[in-house]
């Protein structure tokens, strides 16, 4: 019998790299070396790389990369110049979106317009991070599930960021660049609209949120329970079941009734957590275009207590 492995006793193999695929694949794209960790290996593969960068994931860092970089000097600015303001304001920095009175014009730079054009290069750098995520799959004739779960984020990027502001007509909707700004936006958005605990959109998304972290911890905890007989090898555990998916069926069917299988457990998984950021989206996408007070919209549908 094989000898049982995990995080403490595992025999990190670190001889020739793997370099990964050669069909179909473009190898001008890929970085020509990998390296070893042994405590990269700890916490999961210890090879590192190669990576593959592509021509959109190139486009990607470097928008990204510039609305970082806009964001910071826009920081550098506020603090004056001093790195010790700059360090002791730094969660209160802000680069702030434009007024209302400019509605979806372009107004001067030091009032909206940096912000603008900061957030079209995140904008760029968001989706074209998620075409590279579709283009490695298909490079690899995988199925699209990453790039999938990560446009639901995307979605509610979107609805927050672009899609709300234009259907609202003002870009003064949009969230400020600033670690306390942006709650504080988030806050003020829920006073603003009646209390965001009465979209019962919200509501769901806290659900799948709750319900991502329940799921995750009781999907994690189950395969280490029975990785002693192979349970975290999972896709050999769904193609023949063996000790561990039987107990760990069994375990879950003693104590509620019911047990997931070996792969739709990671099915429920992805669409908690798709879930989340979808139902999101369509809550803030509501607020303010179709509802202006969620605890008034409650009472009229018998959600909320009529006082
Ligand atoms: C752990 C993966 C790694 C990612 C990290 C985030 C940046 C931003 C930019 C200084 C889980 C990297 C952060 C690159 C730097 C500047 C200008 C993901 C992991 C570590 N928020 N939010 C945070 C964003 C919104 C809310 C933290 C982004 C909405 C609350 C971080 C967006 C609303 C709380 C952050 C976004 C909202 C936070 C940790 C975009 C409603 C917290 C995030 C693009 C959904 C928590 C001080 C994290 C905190 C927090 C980033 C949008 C609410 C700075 C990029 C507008 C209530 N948010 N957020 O771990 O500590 O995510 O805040 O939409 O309590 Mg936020
Ligand atoms: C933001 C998706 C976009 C992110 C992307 C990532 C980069 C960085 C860099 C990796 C997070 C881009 C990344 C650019 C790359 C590196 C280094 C996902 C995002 C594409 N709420 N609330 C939610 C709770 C209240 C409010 C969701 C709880 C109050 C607003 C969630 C409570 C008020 C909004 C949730 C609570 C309020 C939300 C977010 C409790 C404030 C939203 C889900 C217990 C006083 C958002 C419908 C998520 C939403 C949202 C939870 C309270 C306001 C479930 C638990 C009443 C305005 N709230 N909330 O995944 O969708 O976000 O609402 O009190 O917009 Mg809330």
């Amino acid at each position: 019998m094989a000898e049982y492995q995990n995080i403490f006793t595992q025999v990190q193999v670190q001889g020739a790299p793997e370099m990964g695929m050669v069909e179909d694949a473009d190898l001008g794209d890929r970085t020509k070396s990998a390296s070893f960790s042994t405590l990269m290996g700890w916490l999961g593969n210890a090879q590192l790389g190669p990576v593959y960068l592509g021509p959109w994931g190139v486009l990607s860092l470097m928008t990204g990369g510039t609305w970082f970089v806009m964001v910071g000097l826009w920081f550098w600015n506020e603090a004056g110049y001093n790195p010790a303001i700059f360090m002791r304001e730094l969660f209160y920095l802000s680069l702030e979106p434009p007024a209302p009175e400019y509605g979806l014009g372009f107004p001067p730079m030091a009032e909206g317009g940096y912000y603008l054009i900061a957030s079209f290069f995140l904008l760029i750098g968001v989706l074209s991070w998620w075409v590279r995520a579709y283009t490695l799959a298909a490079q690899m004739k995988m199925g699209k599930h990453v790039a999938w779960a990560f446009a639901s984020a995307i979605w509610l990027f979107l609805v927050l960021g672009l899609i709300r502001p234009v259907l609202m007509g003002s870009w003064s909707e949009a969230v400020p660049y600033g670690i306390f700004t942006h709650l504080d936006w988030t806050n003020l958005f829920s006073l603003t609209y009646g209390n965001l605990f009465y979209n019962p959109f919200h509501a769901l998304s806290i659900a799948f949120l709750y319900g991502s972290t329940l799921l995750f911890a009781m999907h994690g905890a189950t395969i280490l329970s029975v990785t002693r007989l192979g349970g975290d090898r999972e896709i050999e555990q769904i193609i023949d079941r063996g000790s561990a998916s039987e107990r760990a069926a069994l375990f879950w069917r003693w104590t509620m009734g019911f047990n997931a299988t070996m792969e739709g457990i990671h099915r429920w998984a992805w669409w908690f957590a798709v879930l989340c950021t979808l139902t999101g989206g369509i809550g803030i996408l509501l607020t303010g275009t179709v509802v202006d007070n969620w605890y008034v919209w409650a009472q009229d549908h018998g959600y909320a207590p009529l006082d």
